[in-house]
């Protein structure tokens, strides 16, 4: 059996990452959704997950935590799957960006939390974060350009694990209204188009709890939760 450990899908981008990647490559698992911030949060992770952070996989009594180890356990176990591109190139290169975004981009993921139920105005938010923006569209433009001329995502056809990574950036990218060139928005829709991503975001948008720490102090332009998807 194979259990996938997340936390609320509004909220958890490290969550998504796995969770699209199994659900869009056809991984049979079984959904255990630990909301953030309640008084039993810790306390119900760390009896799966011993580093206390979702998301966790458990498939046959072991667990794996850490969304890159994750995908990394997937690919192994599915040699089947395109997890990561074939060609050795491709495949180191899917590795080196899937890893950059795994340990860096700390204004990103600080200033814009990942937030599905909400859209906010474009606004100069810090030189450090428009350095990781540029850097990430820069990125995905050079993977696009070197390997991704046979399809809409990084690496071409195949949606792959390091298309999964920046998924959350995509979201990002999107509910912070960041203006951007055409080749980087038709990136971005062919990630926010996705049947998985789409699923993840009605069941986001059902959500009722509310992560105080992922709001940031400011007027919403829209408000999407509560009216599904
Ligand atoms: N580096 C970890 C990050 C995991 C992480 O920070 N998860 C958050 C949810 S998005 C968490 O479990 N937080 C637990 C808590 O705040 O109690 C990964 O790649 O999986």
């Amino acid at each position: 059996m194979t259990t996938l450990v997340i936390a609320n899908k509004c909220y958890s981008s490290w969550s998504l990452r796995p969770w699209i990647l199994m659900r869009h490559h056809g991984i049979v698992f079984v959904e255990m959704l630990i909301p953030l911030g309640l008084p039993d949060t810790r306390e119900r992770i760390l009896l799966l997950s011993p580093s206390g952070k979702v998301p966790a996989l458990i498939e046959d009594g072991v667990a794996v935590w850490e969304s890159l180890a994750i995908m990394e356990t997937l690919a192994e176990r599915r040699p089947d799957l395109p997890i990561w591109p074939r060609d050795p190139a491709a495949r180191a290169h899917a590795r080196s960006i899937a890893a950059e975004m795994h340990a860096g981009f700390g204004a990103l993921r600080n200033v814009l939390p990942m937030n599905l139920g909400k859209r906010y105005a474009h606004r100069d938010r810090g030189e450090k974060l428009a350095a990781d923006v540029a850097r990430v569209i820069a990125l995905w433009k050079d993977t696009r350009a070197r390997f991704g001329a046979d399809g809409p995502f990084l690496f071409g056809a195949d949606f792959t694990a390091a298309d999964a990574m920046y998924a959350p950036v995509v979201t990002r990218l999107d509910t912070y209204d960041w203006p951007v060139d055409g080749a980087t928005r038709a990136y971005m829709d062919a990630i926010l188009t996705l049947p998985a991503f789409k699923e993840w975001l009605s069941a986001a948008l059902r959500e009722t709890w509310i992560v105080a720490e992922d709001e940031i102090d400011e007027e919403a332009i829209a408000n999407f939760r509560g009216a599904g998807a």
